[in-house]
């Protein structure tokens, strides 16, 4: 055939109508797509606490000082190459990982009876762990807290489980509906998956408390509810990696069965290198052995195998003790910082007179405050005050600085006394 033969128009032609050109606009996300408002906004005093990402004092992402050494170690070892990662990742960060978020000392660990594959961060580390359940566990439901991170749903309907809700959060104390929870659990039908915030609920920032966690705990083991944890904040709720992974050990120490996904992005500040962990634990090695062979044949058509510098960045800084432990003063300093916030936020609303009882600012744990402000309120602090957050009324504390907390309490009190 000649090259420059004459094609006649058809749909796929440059002549023809698109072949797409019945597809509708879709909306943003109601989390990601309030950066890309707040991008567009011209104004100098625009504020953004809608994504969940840290921010330094003065209003700037900040990579670790940690991360920044790891990443020299890394790039100054040439014999350091790029060959592919096996299917399930680089080894020892999966085997760190698994510590990091059961304990050094877990018997799970020690007895071989967890599988750790890496994956594309928290939600990568969800959507294989989701995919693996729909196609090999026995019941397809999932129960998922109300509220909750608005991607879960998404998450687990796309992979084939069926979604369900549990009720959580009471907006009336806004505190914990334990007896709604309680009572949905209870009537969830044996064997269902139910989904659990390891700490640092989203958007809500309300945690159970330890006593709650151990009934939540035998509940669900009577019932065989099958826990999956999403830990996406380990260390960014109280500042220790050990307390925030309490409630996935007490699971974990009754010898029963769970997964977790485990993000590095919030706590490690490495939101674009997209690494994480999905664990799976068993009752016992030949099991674990047999969901990894299965957890390759999830993971090989859906993107082949994971990338390899940010699963090197943590792998180098979990191994090496005097990095380790910079880590966990960093990760301090960021959670102190956040609390710093909380306390600012609310006296400066205190100081303003501002109506209403806005305790739940410094009571609620992790990145975000969940305030209480709707939709419409939301809606007017963007327009007249250009502060950016989900329209559930959710900031992200980590967005906020002393130098912006002024103009966010103006804003605040504006559209509490002049929007119903
Ligand atoms: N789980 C929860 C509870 C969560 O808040 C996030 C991210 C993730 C998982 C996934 O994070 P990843 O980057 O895949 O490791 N939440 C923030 C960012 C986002 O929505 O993607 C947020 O809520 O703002």
């Amino acid at each position: 055939m000649e090259s420059n033969t004459v094609v006649s128009a058809s749909p796929t032609s440059a002549a023809g109508s698109s072949v797409f050109a019945h597809i509708v606009q879709a909306p943003e996300d109601p989390i990601l797509g309030v950066t890309v408002a707040y991008n567009k906004d011209p104004s100098p005093v625009k504020l953004n606490l809608g994504v969940g990402a840290y921010r330094t004092e003065e209003g700037k992402p900040l990579v670790l000082n940690v991360v920044r050494q790891a990443e020299q170690l890394l790039v100054n070892d040439s014999s350091r190459v790029k060959e592919y990662l096996p299917i399930v990742g680089l080894a020892d960060f999966n085997k760190l990982s698994a510590k990091l978020i059961l304990g050094a000392d877990s018997p799970a660990v020690q007895d071989n009876r967890v599988t750790t594959v890496q994956c594309l961060s928290g939600t990568g580390s969800l959507r294989v762990g989701a995919e693996f359940l729909a196609r090999h566990y026995h019941e397809r439901t999932i129960y998922i807290p109300v509220p909750t991170w608005g991607n879960h749903p998404k998450v687990f309907t796309l992979a084939g489980l069926s979604v369900k809700s549990y009720r959580y959060y009471d907006p009336t104390t806004r505190g914990l509906n334990f007896q709604g929870l309680l009572e949905d659990l209870q009537s969830a039908p044996s064997g269902a998956i139910v989904l659990l915030h390891a700490c640092a609920h989203n958007p809500t920032g309300v945690d159970p408390t330890p006593q709650q966690w151990e009934q939540i705990r035998q509940l669900m083991r009577s019932k065989a509810l099958l826990p999956l944890f999403d830990s996406a904040y380990q260390g960014f709720a109280s500042g220790s990696l050990d307390a925030d992974a309490q409630s996935v050990r007490m699971f974990v120490a009754d010898g029963g069965e769970c997964l977790v996904a485990q993000s590095y992005a919030k706590n490690m500040g490495l939101y674009g290198e997209r690494v994480g962990a999905l664990s799976i634990v068993c009752r016992a090695a030949d099991v674990a052995g047999r969901v990894e062979s299965q957890l390759k044949l999830v993971i090989r058509p859906m993107y082949s195998n994971p990338p390899i510098h940010g699963a090197s960045i943590v792998a180098t800084i979990l191994k090496d003790r005097n990095m380790f432990h910079e880590w966990t003063l960093e990760l301090k300093a960021m959670a102190d910082r956040i609390i710093s916030m909380r306390q600012q936020l609310f006296d400066a609303l205190r100081a303003r007179g501002t109506p209403g009882d806005w305790s739940h600012i410094i009571k609620q744990i992790g990145m975000f405050t969940f305030t209480g402000l709707n939709s419409e309120q939301v809606t007017f602090m963007r327009k007249e005050y250009h502060i950016y957050m989900t329209s559930d009324g959710r900031i992200s504390m980590a967005g906020l600085s002393s130098r912006t907390v002024p103009h966010l309490t103006d804003a605040i009190h504006a559209a509490v006394t002049k929007v119903a």
